[in-house]
């Protein structure tokens, strides 16, 4: 029975951070003011979709592991990005991988009810709130569309006076079933770079199944990519725009050893598909000029 009151939106503090709980007829979300990042998302009667750590902290200043982590103004390890992208970061200490808004809080714009579903909408700019070795003026947004599904678009607006490159991602966490047991639809004949192969380029074949670490950069990627999950009887549906390329990410048994607010066992129930614009794909912004990227996640039946 559909309950009349909803949606709601909660402000609440967990442990150090800002976050709001939002709650419609669909689904629940939980996000943080810092990093503007989603924590967790659950359909009603479903499974978590975006997966948490069990072992997250939530401490101002260090991104909380799980959820989808905006990386911007670059996407990994700044030095294995194109030079355009490292030529940008002018003079001190390379910050952790994934760029340096993770660990910022982002303004919060607005929060409106559209029927039934509710818009959340945070920006950053650059300009008004300098990020260190990075010294160009942007407008970054995320806006956060729950209804249905949960559409995330996030927006650069080159408001300098010279031409930017940045790489970016947005690093989504999916909650699943069992990596072994899960398939991703919708790479096949992708070009991908091995990451744990010395970076070498190779060429998907067919649906791409897990058994063991996997960390590969997709180019060329399609609109659409979907985690089929046969022991949950779902799947995990991407459609994307302004975007041609993905990461996909599990850690498997050995890295997860060495990740933080990660336990031991937390690989089996997780799998990144990123949805980015790196390498080959990554954003060349002119004076005044913006782009949008934009991730819808579905959870349909099987
Ligand atoms: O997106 C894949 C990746 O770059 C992996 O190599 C791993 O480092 C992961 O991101 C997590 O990075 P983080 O900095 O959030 O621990």
């Amino acid at each position: 029975m559909y309950d009349e009151t909803l949606p709601t939106v909660e402000q609440l503090e967990v442990d150090e951070l800002v976050c709001w709980r939002v709650h419609t007829r669909h689904a629940e979300m939980l996000m943080t003011q810092q990093g503007a990042q989603i924590l967790s998302y659950q359909p009603h009667g479903e499974e978590p979709v975006i997966w948490l750590s069990g072992q997250a902290a939530y401490q101002k200043g260090k991104a909380v592991r799980g959820g989808v982590p905006v990386c911007w103004p670059w996407f990994g390890d700044l030095r294995r990005n194109p030079a355009e992208v490292q030529g940008m970061h002018q003079g001190g200490p390379i910050s952790p991988a994934h760029g340096l808004v993770r660990e910022r809080d982002w303004t919060l714009l607005g929060i409106d009810s559209e029927g039934p579903a509710v818009r959340l909408e945070f920006a950053l700019d650059t300009a008004s709130e300098p990020l260190p070795g990075w010294p160009h003026d942007t407008e970054l947004k995320l806006s956060i569309l729950l209804d249905e599904r949960l559409q995330l678009t996030l927006s650069t607006r080159n408001t300098g006076d010279s031409p930017l490159a940045i790489s970016q991602a947005l690093h989504s966490y999916f909650a699943i079933s069992d990596i072994r047991e899960v398939d991703v639809e919708g790479l096949d004949g992708c070009p991908f770079i091995e990451t744990l192969e010395d970076w070498q380029l190779r060429k998907q074949q067919g649906n791409l199944a897990f058994s063991s670490e996997t960390d590969r950069i997709y180019l060329k990627t399609p609109s659409c990519m979907t985690i089929v999950d046969r022991a949950w009887k779902r799947r995990i549906q991407l459609d994307v725009e302004g975007s041609a390329s993905a990461v996909v990410w599990n850690p498997w048994i050995d890295k997860a050893r060495r990740l933080s607010q990660f336990a031991e066992d937390a690989w089996q129930g997780m799998l990144c598909i990123e949805t980015a614009r790196v390498m080959d794909d990554i954003l060349m912004l002119k004076p005044g000029e913006e782009q949008c990227m934009v991730l819808n996640i579905a959870s349909k039946p099987l």
